[in-house]
C-alpha cells in the first residue's frame, strides 16, 4: 500500500505509459469492435475508463476538470489516446498538489465501507488495468498486435527465440 504520494506516483506514471501504449496502439477501425453483438465497444470501454478518472477523483474531494462530452464515444483512436494522456498528467499534478502523505492514511466512505485514501487511489489503479486488460482481448479480435503490457504477446516471444512461450 503507498505510504507516500511518491509511491503513489511513480506507480500511477508507470501504469499511465503501459495503458498509454495500448490506447497508442488502436486505430479508428478497431473502436467498434465488440465482445458479444450488445457488448460494450472497444472504444466505449476505453472512453469509460479515461473519462472516469476525473469523476473518481472528484467524488474523492479532489479538484480536477471533468471530459467534457463524456456521453459521447469518440470515433477517433487518436482523442482518446490524447485524452488519456491529459486527464492522467492532471490526475498525478492534481494528487500532488492536494494530497500530502498523511493524506493517504485518511478514511473516506468508499464503495460502502470504510477505505483509506491510499486503498481508494489504488482502487482507481484497479480500475483502469481491469478495463485494460478487456482491451487487449478485444484489440486482437479487431485483427491487431495487442502491446504487451506485462509481457509480450505471443508474436514477440519468437522474436526473442522462443518457440513455446511459458504460459
Ligand atoms: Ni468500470
Amino acid at each position: 500500500m503507498y505510504v507516500t504520494i511518491s509511491d503513489f506516483i511513480k506507480e500511477w506514471d508507470k501504469e499511465a505509459v503501459l495503458t498509454q501504449k495500448v490506447l497508442d496502439g488502436l486505430t479508428d477501425a478497431s473502436l467498434t469492435q465488440q465482445v458479444y453483438p450488445e457488448g460494450r465497444t472497444l472504444g466505449r470501454i476505453a472512453w469509460h475508463f479515461t473519462t472516469n478518472i476525473p469523476d473518481y477523483l472528484s467524488h474523492f474531494g479532489l479538484i480536477m476538470d471533468k471530459v467534457e462530452n463524456t456521453e459521447n464515444v469518440p470515433t477517433s483512436a487518436k482523442e482518446i489516446a490524447e485524452t488519456f494522456k491529459k486527464v492522467s498528467d492532471e490526475a498525478s499534478q492534481a494528487i500532488e498538489q492536494q494530497w500530502t502523505d498523511s493524506s493517504l492514511s485518511q478514511l473516506q466512505k468508499a464503495f460502502g465501507r470504510e477505505e483509506t485514501n491510499a486503498q481508494i487511489l489504488m482502487g482507481l489503479i484497479k480500475h483502469i488495468v481491469h478495463h485494460r486488460g478487456q482491451l487487449t482481448i478485444l484489440i486482437r479480435q479487431a485483427g491487431l498486435k495487442p502491446f504487451g503490457v506485462y509481457g509480450p504477446p505471443k508474436e514477440d516471444w519468437s522474436h526473442l527465440g522462443v518457440q513455446n512461450p511459458p504460459l
